[in-house]
C-alpha cells in the first residue's frame, strides 16, 4: 500500500478533511495528519479530546470488500494500532470491542470509521485513528483521566510520532491486504485474543443495558453476548457500546 501523507496544523476533524478529499475524487491511500483537532469526534456523536502532542490522523480507503469484511474495518484498524504499540514499545496493548486500544485497562487510542455507500457498495471509508501520545493526563478533561492514558504516562518519555505513524500505517496496510485476500477471519481471531474473551460484560444498545458473558466476535465483527437466559445475542458496533461499571 502506498501512502500519501498530508500534514496540517490545526483542523476541526481529520475525518472531515479526508471525507472532503474522497468526495472530490482522490484515490485511496491519502493520510491526513493534524497536530491538533478542535472538533475531534468519537462514535455515536461523542467527542474526542485532541490536544497537541497526540497522533491524530485519518486514512482514506476505497475498499472493494464484501459487507461482512467491510464491517470488520474498525476492529482491524484497532488491531493494527495494538500490533504497532506492542512491536515498537513492548506495551501489553489490548482491544476493547469495538474500536478501543487499551493498556492496563486504560484507553490510549480510539478508532472511528465512517463510510459512504452507493447501495451496499462502499464508495469510500475514512479510518480515523487517535493515539494519546506525547502529553500528560492533565491535558485531557478531568472526567476522562480515570479511564484514559497516554504513551508519555506509560513509557515515561515521549515517542517519535513519525515512527509511530509509519508503524501503524504499515500494520494497517498489511491488515487491509489480508482482508482483501479473504483472511478477515484470521484477523478477527487475533483481535478476539486481545479482547480477553470470555468475560462478563454489559452492553448499552437502543436505550437498554444487556449484561452477560462476551463470547467472541461474529464474522461481521458484531459482539456475541450470552445473556442470563442462555440466548446468544449479536450486537453491531454501529449501535452498541460497552457499558462501564
Ligand atoms: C472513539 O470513539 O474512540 C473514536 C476516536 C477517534 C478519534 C480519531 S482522531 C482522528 C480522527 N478524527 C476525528 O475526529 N476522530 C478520529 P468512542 O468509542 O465513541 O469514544 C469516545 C469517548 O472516549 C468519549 O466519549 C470520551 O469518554 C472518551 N475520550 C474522548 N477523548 C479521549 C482521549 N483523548 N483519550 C481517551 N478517551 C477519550
Amino acid at each position: 500500500m502506498r501512502w500519501h501523507i498530508i500534514r496540517l496544523s490545526e483542523v476541526g476533524s481529520t475525518n472531515d478533511i479526508a471525507r472532503e478529499l474522497a468526495e472530490a475524487g482522490h484515490p485511496e491511500g491519502i493520510v491526513v495528519v493534524a497536530r491538533r483537532q478542535m472538533r475531534g469526534r468519537g462514535r455515536l456523536g461523542r467527542g474526542w479530546a485532541s490536544p497537541e502532542g497526540g497522533l491524530w490522523f485519518s486514512v482514506l480507503l476505497r475498499p472493494r470488500l464484501a459487507p461482512a469484511d467491510l464491517s470488520k474495518l474498525p476492529i482491524v484498524a484497532s488491531l493494527a494500532v495494538a500490533r504497532a504499540l506492542r512491536r515498537l514499545y513492548g506495551l501489553p496493548a489490548e482491544l476493547e470491542w469495538p474500536n478501543d486500544v487499551l493498556v492496563r485497562g486504560r484507553k490510549v487510542c480510539g478508532v472511528l470509521v465512517e463510510s459512504a455507500f452507493s447501495g451496499r457498495e462502499a464508495l469510500f471509508s475514512v479510518v480515523g485513528i487517535g493515539v494519546n501520545a506525547n502529553f500528560g493526563l492533565e491535558a485531557l478533561p478531568g472526567e476522562l483521566r480515570g479511564r484514559a492514558t497516554t504513551l508519555r504516562e506509560l513509557l515515561g518519555h515521549d515517542v517519535d510520532l513519525e515512527e509511530l505513524l509509519n508503524a501503524i500505517l504499515s500494520e494497517l496496510g498489511a491488515c487491509y491486504l489480508a482482508l482483501k485476500e479473504g483472511k478477515g477471519s484470521e484477523l478477527l481471531r487475533e483481535a478476539e485474543r486481545l479482547m480477553g474473551f470470555p468475560r462478563p460484560l454489559s452492553v448499552a444498545c437502543g436505550g437498554r443495558v444487556f449484561s452477560g458473558t462476551a463470547l467472541g466476535l461474529a464474522e461481521d465483527g458484531s459482539l456475541l453476548l450470552r445473556l442470563p437466559d442462555g440466548a446468544v445475542r449479536a450486537f453491531s458496533w454501529a449501535e452498541a457500546t460497552i457499558k462501564k461499571p
